[in-house]
């Protein structure tokens, strides 16, 4: 839940671009999910996005609060939690998701698990990286009009290799826990949700919306994974309440685009 849902005061602020779902998007559906408030500095404060330039896109030699510099967003800012009582401030979207993963109640108690849960994230986003890809395929400062030609191909190999290669691994991995940890078939590792499901279906989600006719025939292939799975988690306490609300974004120009010559023709 975002700050304007709670009274509160959020103990940890988001800084990410305004407008977009983008990696930001996994890391809202950890408070969302785990039902902890928090800043979505860029959208809920007045001037928000020169905080979250100040912090994450500045050339300096610290990004605030006596913290290294960040490379780019999304980043975490924890009010008290830096050294001497400072502000703590983090980057890199794993990094932040493994930070937060046991204080937001979202990875596992056996130390097993949030390792599984961890190297099932970082695989989704490698995929998530790829799609991003597909309509950025040779510089990620031009426009997609500049690269169609190479989009194309790019996005044929998404398509027909990549696509099918992790959704196989991610559906292994379900069953593997549905029959080894009582995972139902809902859940990627253990019983209970972790960001690694709400991670995955947040891909899943974007894919539906950039390649719609590619996700329709893979949907005969994985009926669990784009069915019961993707289903069961959107209806997740807070994740449904949080996809039903202002606060989720539609996706436009960020990692999930549609153009429909990239889909399947
Ligand atoms: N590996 C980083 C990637 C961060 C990233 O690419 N951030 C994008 C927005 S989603 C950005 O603003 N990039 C600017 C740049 O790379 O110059 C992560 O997972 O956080």
């Amino acid at each position: 839940m975002a700050q304007s849902t709670s009274k509160e005061q959020p103990k940890y602020e988001l800084l990410y671009h305004p407008g977009i779902p983008g990696r930001g998007e996994f890391i809202r559906l950890s408070f969302e999910a785990s039902g902890v408030p928090y800043l979505d500095v860029a959208r809920d404060q007045e001037d928000g996005y020169s905080t979250v330039q100040q912090f994450c896109m500045n050339k300096g030699l610290e990004s605030g609060d006596g913290n290294p510099p960040v490379f780019s967003p999304p980043a975490l800012r924890v009010p008290g939690a830096g050294k001497d009582g400072s502000a703590l401030v983090i980057s890199q979207t794993p990094n932040i998701l493994w930070y937060l993963g046991d204080r937001l109640g979202m990875l596992p108690e056996d130390e097993a698990g949030k390792y599984h849960v961890q190297q099932l994230v970082l695989t989704a986003l490698d995929l998530n990286n790829e799609v991003h890809d597909t309509h950025h395929p040779i510089a990620v400062m031009k426009y997609y009009e500049d690269q169609k030609e190479e989009a194309l191909k790019k996005a044929q190999d998404v398509r027909e290799n990549r696509i099918p290669k992790y959704l196989s691994y991610f559906d292994r991995v379900r069953q593997h826990n549905e029959k080894s940890s009582g995972g139902q078939g809902k859940y990627l590792v253990g019983n209970k949700l972790t960001y690694a499901d709400t991670t995955i279906w947040q891909i899943l989600d974007g894919l539906f919306f950039a390649f719609p006719k590619e996700m329709a025939a893979r949907k005969k292939e994985f009926p669990d994974l784009l069915g019961s799975f993707y289903e069961s988690v959107k209806s997740e306490k807070g994740i449904k309440e949080y996809l039903s609300s202002k606060r989720r974004m539609p996706y436009s120009e960020g990692i999930f685009r549609h153009y429909p010559e990239l889909d399947r023709q």
